[in-house]
């Protein structure tokens, strides 16, 4: 149901009210609590909506910072943490996102990513099947590792389906095979690694032969040969993770054994290999230079102190816990649901509901919503003029769009960037910078936020989309202390010497997976017999053997919970795998998932390649 005006909680009561009254109200208590127990005890919650909210996101980011707060939590900490980590401790600055070269390059990879479905993770790939198709063009190759036979594996020249969370595995020996076959780009390489960075990387890998490998990921050696061949006959590779990769134990290790394949080949910062989006309106090769100083860790929030924080945010995987010890006592969720993104569902209700003010700005109901002390109504995507700013750097190519609004917006419902104004107003702060005022229109501050963009606000905004060539050179050049890749980060030897206690045991596992019609939580398909419903897709033979058949309902349960869902069955996935959709209400997959069973390098609730078990209901 579309929430139309702002509604404040009373005892049992949940009314409509008005902004006056709500942001008022809203503002008194964040002062009491700030007063009582310090700014950290005010939290903010930057969600998927959020992202393409440019205004909304640039306000909320704002906020947090005006208010000073360090109770900071995005799902960047849920989905994907590995990335700016294995940046950072790479290259010394966290932003890195490496992007296809679509023109020329010739080997294309996705390891645990299904564009088919999701457009892509951190590069978005419109009309995703005509993209993978020109990628996957003779003499073009594309390869999709996934542990199930996915709509994009379908339209690769080749496919390998590991086991959950061992995709490790196929680059430590992909790279083996580069230091003793050959493949290596001496003239990059020399250019931009330390020689005694290639001894120890060699060193470290020398275990890794084809039978190994072959016998961690499950996958046959001729296949696996066949995959590395193909990197060193393309001389470049362009490879993209997404949450199949991103999500599991081994998160950290695939990604940098993937920046290290890139790095060996010369294929980043490189035509025909990789280029960095340095954003369109960011324009961070203007601004960003390099920074030789390592890496540190944080200290994570006081009541799960172990928990490392690398930026600016705390992971999500904490807040449960800081809610329950009293340094939480408000949050305030920018387009997030919480209750399905996040870990331990009854455990993060009954926090949730321990909060002395839940400033919830959301477009419709939803089971987060249900337990806000304050519900704010904000403008959908149809009722904003929008450009893509969180998203910046992540479209395939280096340029941006303009979307008008297409409807005036309804009832009572505002800007997200006014909300986040005028939250900052009660708190005595003010968040807009001259000459933007509460009083500015949506265009002025899109206006404002794309003052450094590489063409002035008025020419996106009358062309709609305008695209420039990639950037290449400013990471090489720019970025990299002295020019030079750190390849082997201590961290990471640290985890790489633990795979076989971060990678996940033997037997079922469970794996993550999108749906084609709903984003998460959001547009969740209300008519029966729908396609997208939820449907755990557990392999054929493994199904026979536990007496389950298609359409059946089942119990998958791991340490932290069980789930009543109906099964589908298949032979085009790895036999251990159980893959669960994510984002439905009552067949919630995040109850089984634990703010406990974290990677212990980013705090990054573990969820694919979990160990579950199955068992027939009845
Ligand atoms: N339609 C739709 N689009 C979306 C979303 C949505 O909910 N619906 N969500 C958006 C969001 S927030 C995100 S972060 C992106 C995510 O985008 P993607 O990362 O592309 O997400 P998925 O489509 O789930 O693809 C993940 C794939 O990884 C595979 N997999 C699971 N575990 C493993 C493993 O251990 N190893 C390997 N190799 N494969 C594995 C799964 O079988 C699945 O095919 O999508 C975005 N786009
Ligand atoms: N177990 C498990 N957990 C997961 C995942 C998984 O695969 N498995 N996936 C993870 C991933 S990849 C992510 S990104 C997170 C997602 O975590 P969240 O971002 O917290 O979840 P969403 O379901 O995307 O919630 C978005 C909310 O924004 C609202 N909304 C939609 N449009 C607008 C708008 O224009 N303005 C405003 N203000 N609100 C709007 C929607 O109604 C919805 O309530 O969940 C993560 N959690
Ligand atoms: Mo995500």
């Amino acid at each position: 149901m579309r929430i139309l005006s702002p509604r404040m909680r009373h005892g049992a009561s949940f009314q409509s009210t008005s902004w006056d009254k709500a942001l008022g109200d809203a503002s008194e208590r964040l002062r009491a609590i700030i007063s009582e127990s310090g700014v950290d005890a005010v939290g903010t919650y930057l969600a998927t909506a959020s992202s393409f909210d440019a205004a909304g996101r640039w306000a909320a980011e704002r906020l947090t910072r005006v208010m000073g707060t360090r109770s900071k939590y995005t799902p960047t900490s849920i989905d994907t943490p590995c990335k700016p980590l294995i940046s950072q401790l790479m290259s010394g600055f966290p932003g890195l996102v490496p992007v296809l070269d679509d023109k020329l390059c010739t080997l294309s990879v996705f390891v645990g990513c299904n564009p088919v479905v999701s457009h892509g993770h951190l590069n978005a790939l419109p009309d995703p099947v005509v993209r993978l198709r020109e990628l996957a063009m003779s003499p073009k190759e594309l390869w999709v590792i996934d542990s199930r036979v996915s709509e994009s594996s379908r339209l690769a020249t080749k496919y390998l389906v590991p086991r959950p969370g061992s995709d490790f595995a196929i680059f430590a020996y992909v790279i083996h095979e580069l230091f003793s076959i050959g493949g290596i780009n001496r003239e990059y390489v020399s250019a931009h690694a330390d020689e005694a960075d290639l001894n120890s990387l060699k060193g470290l890998l020398s275990e890794w032969t084809l039978e190994h490998a072959s016998a961690v990921t499950g996958c046959e050696p001729e296949e696996l040969r066949e995959f590395s061949a193909a990197i060193r006959r393309h001389g470049k590779a362009a490879i993209q993770t997404g949450t199949g990769s991103t999500m599991s134990g081994a998160a950290n290790l695939t990604e940098w054994l993937i920046w290290v394949t890139h790095i060996l080949t010369g294929s980043y910062d490189s035509p025909g290999g990789m280029w960095f989006h340095p954003g369109f309106i960011r324009q961070l090769h203007t601004r960003i230079s390099a920074n030789a100083k390592q890496p540190q860790r944080k200290l994570g929030p006081r009541s799960r102190p172990e928990l490392p924080v690398w930026g600016d945010e705390f992971p999500c995987s904490a807040m449960a816990d800081e809610i329950e010890a009293g340094n939480l006592r408000a949050l305030i969720v920018f387009g997030g649901n919480p209750l399905s993104a996040f870990p331990n569902t009854a455990r993060m209700r009954r926090a949730l509901q321990q909060l002395d003010a839940l400033i919830v700005l959301d477009v419709v109901e939803t089971e987060t919503t249900s337990l806000a002390s304050h519900l704010f109504p904000t403008k959908g995507q149809l009722e904003r003029a929008d450009i893509p700013y969180f998203v910046d750097q992540f479209n395939l190519d280096n340029s941006t769009q303009f979307t008008p609004a297409i409807v005036e917006p309804t009832g009572e419902i505002r800007s997200m960037w006014w909300v986040a104004a005028k939250l900052a107003d009660g708190l005595g702060h003010n968040l807009l910078p001259a000459p933007l005022t509460a009083e500015s229109s949506d265009l002025d501050v899109l206006g404002f936020i794309a003052g450094r963009a590489a063409a002035p606000f008025e020419e996106i905004q009358q062309s709609g989309y305008i695209a420039h060539a990639p950037i290449f050179g400013w990471v090489l050049n720019q970025i990299l202390p002295g020019g030079k890749w750190r390849l082997v980060p201590d961290e990471l030897v640290g985890q790489f010497n633990d795979w076989r206690q971060i990678t996940a045991p033997q037997g079922l596992l469970i794996t993550n997976r999108r749906q084609p019609k709903h984003l998460n939580s959001q547009h969740i398909p209300h008519r029966s017999g729908s396609s997208d419903s939820p449907l755990a897709i557990i392999n054929s033979s493994t199904a026979q053997n536990l007496g389950i058949k298609s359409g059946d309902d089942v119990i998958v349960s791991t340490e932290n919970g069980e789930l009543r869902i109906a099964v589908t069955l298949s032979d085009d996935l790895h036999a251990d795998v159980i893959s669960l959709p994510h984002g439905w209400r009552d067949v919630n997959v995040s109850m089984l998932t634990s703010e406990r069973d974290v990677d212990p390098l980013t705090g990054m609730v573990i969820q694919t390649a979990l160990a579950a078990r199955l068992r027939p209901v009845n």
